[in-house]
């Protein structure tokens, strides 16, 4: 079992190394879902654009593919007296952040392998994703990206909105975003920003952009998670991730995280499921590499 305190906050966290003060104008906590109430989590996902589960997954069988992954990492990754399955890093990098999921890559190689395909195909998971997809037949799509941040990097996921990288198919497609390990917020944690599965995107993304920020991929919608709860007003939403939990959201929902400041590595995959009977988006018919450029 996780052992559950009190956090201590910071002033601020920052994502891509760019400050975000610690007050209720700008985070609010998330709220688990109860798994028991199947009309509520239907509700709340149609609603919310999101649910949050806690403990779904068994946290020993999260630790036993976060170790799988590890072990194909030298021991000189680890902190010395620290276990692979743990994933403490020890501050030097075998390969460098741009070099993540690269044909050589541990990351490109591990969404192949079986131990990787077992978990992600848990028939529980397709469960959970029918269910809050009203019973359409989904299939889950091959292209699984696997996300691992480290300490000291300020790398981390820009805001964007999965429909974004999906939209040359159905947009009836749902995401389990499901961390390998502990992630809780000094971790890198995921945040969503609240209500804006409701939000015109292009509007935030144009106010966004005149406030300065011309970035060569204009994929996502900014790195500066402050500035886009300025202009929008809504706050971000998070909690402390523990291994076992997961998060269901729509393709429209914006989210981002942190930046990993703990010696513990930052390990998380995405998991769709898209309505079989939709047109399906064919980039994401085959495994996730990190330069397939989607
Ligand atoms: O794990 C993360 O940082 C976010 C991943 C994500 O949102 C995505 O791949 O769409």
């Amino acid at each position: 079992m996780p052992v559950t305190t009190t956090p201590t906050r910071p002033d601020f966290y920052t994502s891509n190394g760019l400050k975000i003060p610690f007050t209720p104008q700008y985070f609010e906590e998330l709220k688990p879902a109860d798994l028991s109430n199947k009309e509520d989590l239907v509700a709340r996902y149609k609603k919310d654009g999101y649910v949050f589960l806690k403990s779904f997954l068994n946290r020993e069988s999260v630790f036993d593919l976060r170790e799988q992954y590890m072990r194909q990492f030298d021991n000189k990754i680890f902190k010395e007296g620290s276990s692979p399955r743990e994933g403490i890093f020890s501050g030097q990098l075998q390969y460098k952040p741009s070099e993540h999921g690269l044909p050589h890559h541990p990351a490109a190689q591990f969404v192949k392998n079986s131990k990787f395909i077992a978990f992600t195909h848990n028939p529980r998971l397709t469960a959970i994703a029918e269910l809050l997809m009203e019973g359409a037949d989904v299939v889950q799509l091959k292209r699984k990206p696997l996300r691992h941040f480290y300490k000291g990097t300020n790398v981390s996921s820009r805001a964007h909105s999965d429909y974004t990288y999906l939209n040359d198919g159905t947009d009836n497609v749902l995401t389990l975003w499901i961390p390998l390990g502990d992630i809780p917020m000094e971790t890198g944690g995921l945040l969503y920003l609240k209500g804006s599965n409701n939000l015109d995107l292009t509007m935030l993304r144009e106010t966004v952009n005149e406030n300065g920020e011309q970035p060569a991929d204009s994929r996502p919608i900014s790195g500066d998670l402050k500035e886009i709860s300025d202009v929008t007003g809504l706050p971000w939403l998070y909690t402390d991730f523990e291994a076992g939990d997961i998060m269901l959201h729509d393709p429209f929902i914006v989210h981002a995280s942190l930046d990993c400041n703990t010696d513990a590595m930052r390990l998380s995959t995405d998991v769709r499921f898209a309505d079989i009977n939709g047109r399906i988006d064919a980039r994401w018919l085959d495994d996730w590499r990190g330069d397939d450029g989607y």
